[in-house]
């Protein structure tokens, strides 16, 4: 009886994590714990903005998305920092260079997370802060939409405030900009704080960080992309048919019906199709049908 109560106990523990966990339902396979947001098999991040993505003045020469790439293997980080631009600049760069591959390479495009810090250089062309917020507004809204209409999968895109500067000139417009990006947080998804960074991590040109800074912010990022990524990733994705392909993906990526579980109906699952036999889930009675399904 104890026995019976015992299994029924852990059935019933099931079940609630069932209900309760969404990664137990989540499709397109994990990669290192990472939700491979666009279903290509692989984890890319983007990382865009200024100088400071650029990495100038890390000793080490890598900048953050260089250490990022030390630190979660599993990944591939691109650095597309462009020194000295500012969001209106970093948009108009790549409405003309994205369809070249000019901005970014190729294979880098393919992106399922993105990362936008940039804004400091406004300072310089002596407008309001909610000018330049504006600009990064645009920036995202341009990338969510060219992106999506290259790679057929937008990658989710995140915005960090501003690190803080040394110079009692610049400081007061950036405390603006960061005040204004946390006030549009959710529209913006503005998830990453550099904001708080002591300003010990600057280095003695009063505006890039040290090699310390660098390494402070590759941590705040390295947290960022293995806790919130897959924790946000995951509650933009659904899988309805249950065949490991995420709804979002399937008609743009793979041409399949996201409410049918076997799309060419040869008894073998979209996903299985794709990541087990690596077969067209477009064509039924293929040589997977002729050499194990039927006796
Ligand atoms: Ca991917
Ligand atoms: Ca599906
Ligand atoms: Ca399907
Ligand atoms: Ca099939």
């Amino acid at each position: 009886m104890s026995f019976l109560l015992k299994r029924f106990k852990v059935s019933l523990l099931t079940a609630l994590l069932l209900v309760f966990v969404p990664f137990s339902t989540a499709a397109c396979p994990l990669i290192d714990g990472m939700v491979d947001f666009n279903c290509d098999g692989q984890i890319r991040i983007g990382i865009t903005g200024d100088s400071i993505v650029k990495g100038v003045g890390d000793e080490k020469g890598l900048g953050y998305p260089g250490r990022l790439a030390k630190k979660i293997l599993s990944a591939a980080f691109e650095n597309i920092g462009v020194s000295g631009t500012t969001p209106r600049r970093l948009r108009r760069l790549f409405i003309r260079n994205l369809p070249k591959g000019k901005v970014t390479t190729e294979k880098s495009s393919d992106l399922d997370y993105l990362i936008i810090e940039v804004g400091t250089n406004s300072y310089w062309d002596e407008e309001p802060a909610s000018l330049t917020v504006r600009d990064i507004k645009r920036l995202k809204k341009t990338l969510e939409e060219k992106l999506e209409e290259m790679f057929s999968v937008a990658p989710l895109i995140f915005v960090s405030t501003l690190p803080p500067v040394r110079r009692d000139y610049q400081q007061p417009f950036i405390d603006q900009v960061n005040q204004l990006l946390l006030k549009k947080k959710k529209k913006l998804n503005v998830r990453i704080r550099f904001d708080k960074l002591p300003v010990n991590i600057i280095s003695d040109d009063n505006l890039h960080p040290n090699a310390k800074g660098y390494a402070r912010i590759t941590k705040i990022v390295k947290r960022k992309v293995l806790k919130l990524f897959p924790k946000k990733a995951s509650s933009l994705r659904s899988d309805l048919d249950n065949d490991n392909l995420y709804d979002e993906v399937e008609p743009a990526r793979f041409g399949t019906d996201p409410t049918l579980t076997d799309t060419d109906g040869d008894s073998v699952s979209d996903g299985d199709e794709i990541f087990v036999f690596e077969t067209d889930p477009l064509t039924a009675n293929d040589l997977l049908t002729e050499d194990f399904l039927i006796d």
